[in-house]
């Protein structure tokens, strides 16, 4: 009896480090940052070039379309790098590589743009028996997850490029805690830059529900990967959030001429940051941009009627944050 439940409680163990193992992508990152002390994590440093570059599950080896995107958009891929403490982080984002799909409203990668039947093409994932049936539209530069109440309810079905429009559509209960990973997808991955002319690639998102909640600068947004820096003590690091707005580098770093020099900065992406018990307070309130300052591009401004009053967010640094969580939590629908 005492041999068998040693056993089990061995196999058990063997189970959960195999999970654990199997987990990897998100596990490097997925360290509470908030446990302990409460002191103010300073981030870890890391300098140029991601290795061990993987695909990302799911995402085609290139458009079903002629479009015109940079020739190493495809595949997408994150890579890994280690920081000059040991650690290991996943560039742009330790993304999730099994789950479902948004629905598109504009694709031009996979079909011909407008998909006018994307209301018939909704399954509603169901946080909440209890709750309302909700749609939420979503346009990300480049990519987001989004999960409500702690549940995952979809990803972006173009990581990168070209840009495209999402729905979803979940059952869920108020309060109603919102949750977007938001990445500003890169093809040199762990600098933060793009394409053949290293650029530095912007970010952005925006998102808009059927109650009548969407992004505003009441939501609460902190950045976890900034890139590309000369000098990371450009970030300000304090309890009330990060600052990359004062790093000069965010046009043109000067490492851009040596790209394998350029320096990034990363935080640990605490383990509950989606659940609706995580304390995101000291997360800086999330930044108003304009849609100009964003996009022109025709999966959002053909449909920026879908997005009603919802707000463009992300934090102080549109170039250099690389990878926001974004956090809101509705009390209730905010439609009369
Ligand atoms: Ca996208
Ligand atoms: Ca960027």
């Amino acid at each position: 009896m005492r041999v068998k439940k040693f056993i089990g409680i061995v196999a058990g163990l063997a189970l959960l480090v195999g999970f654990v193992a199997n987990q990897s992508l998100q596990a490097g990152q997925a360290r509470s940052a908030t446990s302990g002390s409460g002191a103010v994590e300073k981030g870890s440093v890391s300098s140029g070039f991601a290795t061990d570059l993987k695909p990302v599950p799911g995402y085609p080896p290139r458009c079903s379309t002629d479009v015109n995107v940079q020739p190493d958009v495809f595949p997408i891929q994150v890579g890994t790098v280690t920081s000059d403490d040991g650690k290991k982080w996943t560039a742009p984002a330790p993304v999730v590589t099994d789950g479902v799909m948004a629905v598109d409203v504009y694709n031009n990668c996979m079909g011909p743009g407008d998909n006018p039947d994307y209301v018939s093409q909704l399954k509603t994932v169901v946080v909440d028996n209890d709750g309302v049936e909700i749609t939420g539209f979503i346009h990300a530069d480049n990519y987001f997850e989004l999960y409500v109440n702690g549940k995952f309810i979809a990803r972006d079905s173009i990581a990168m490029m070209p840009f495209n429009s999402s729905v979803v559509r979940f059952k869920a209960k108020y309060p109603m805690t919102y949750a977007i990973m938001g990445v500003d997808w890169e093809t040199h991955q762990g600098v933060g830059m793009e394409y053949n002319a290293f650029n530095v690639g912007d970010a952005g998102m925006i998102a808009y529900f059927s109650d009548g909640n969407g992004t505003h600068t009441d939501w609460r947004a902190d950045t976890f990967y900034i890139a590309p820096l000369d000098d990371p003590a450009c970030v300000r690091v304090t309890a009330a959030g990060r600052d990359s707005s004062f790093c000069s580098q965010s046009v043109r770093p000067a490492c851009g001429a040596k790209p394998e020099t350029c320096k990034a900065l990363h935080f640990p992406i605490p383990t509950d940051w989606n659940s609706p018990r995580f304390n995101d307070s000291r997360w800086p309130l999330a930044i108003f941009w304009r849609p100009v300052e964003v996009t022109n591009q025709q999966a959002y401004t053909r449909y920026a009627q879908l997005f009603g009053d919802a707000e463009f967010i992300w934090t102080r640094n549109l170039h250099l944050d690389n990878l926001v969580l974004a956090r809101y939590t509705a009390k209730g629908p905010k439609r009369k």
